[in-house]
């Protein structure tokens, strides 16, 4: 897939992602904005027909929705998420923590049943400060789920806190290394060849996979970048005017 490609479809998909908050009238800009590589580089070259894709973090669900819409599925647009297997989502997530121990049991009842195809789970930061990722982790290595494939959004924010001030996450690769796993860490998120080179080296023997991607929360429009306001905010008056001009809409 052409580089130049990807990056429009971003801009795209950023730029439907804003206009669908202001029509909403509500907008989880942060946590959108900083997946939409890591999303547009899943569907748009790893994922194959048998792989299923969990979305965790799903308060950050427009981009995946309208990702969907795309592509002819007919995702209602909601924020959290409602298991509609005929139209691309594949479980209910939007309670943190949950869409990784789901993951893992799919992973695990298609090696018990020697089914193909692979399960990717996108996991926030916030997540990691959870003991069900954990006790997943636990669970998928002791099953040598080498068709499970998590990936954590890492923007270093949780909801209206930087992680290192609310319960850091230190040597966070070290981490999933000690709980058995393959984990490789990617440090420019928004950058596809590096997001495309980390994915092509997941491997398939006996470890799950980790990928650790290194983001920015609200990436794509400066002035929310990086800033926790932008976790769950309206977009109101001269925000919406800032934000077009960067996402180049009239
Ligand atoms: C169990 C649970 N607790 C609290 C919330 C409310 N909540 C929504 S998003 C969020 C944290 C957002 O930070 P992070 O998880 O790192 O997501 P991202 O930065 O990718 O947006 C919280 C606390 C929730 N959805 N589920
Ligand atoms: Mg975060």
């Amino acid at each position: 897939m052409n580089f130049e490609i990807l990056k429009k479809k971003a801009l795209k998909l950023r730029q439907k992602t804003f206009e669908a908050f202001i029509e909403k009238g509500e907008a989880h800009l942060g946590g959108s904005f900083s997946m939409i590589e890591i999303l547009l580089s899943i569907y748009e070259i790893f994922l194959k027909k048998e792989d299923k894709f969990i979305l965790s973090k799903a308060h950050a669900s427009f981009p995946l929705c309208l990702l969907l819409r795309d592509k002819g599925f007919n995702t209602q647009i909601k924020t959290h998420l409602e298991i509609d297997e005929k139209n691309g989502i594949n479980c209910t997530t939007g309670s943190l923590g949950h869409g990784l121990p789901i993951a893992t049991g799919m992973a695990f009842a298609r090696k018990k049943t020697k089914k193909k195809g692979r399960i990717f789970v996108m996991i926030s930061d916030g997540e990691c400060q959870e003991g069900t990722t954990w006790e997943s982790l636990l669970i998928a290595s002791k099953h040598k789920l080498d068709n499970l494939i998590i990936i954590v959004d890492y923007n270093k924010l949780q909801a209206l806190s930087k992680i290192n001030d609310a319960l850091p996450l230190e040597n966070l690769e070290k981490k999933f290394k000690a709980f058995n796993c393959h984990c490789i860490a990617i440090k420019k998120g928004h950058d596809f060849k590096s997001i495309i080179n980390g994915l092509k080296k997941i491997k398939k023997d006996k470890k799950p996979n980790v990928l650790i991607v290194h983001t920015v929360k609200g990436k794509g429009i400066k002035e929310f970048e990086n800033d926790t306001i932008w976790h769950a905010r309206q977009l109101k008056g001269e925000e919406i005017v800032i934000g077009r001009k960067r996402l180049n809409l009239k």
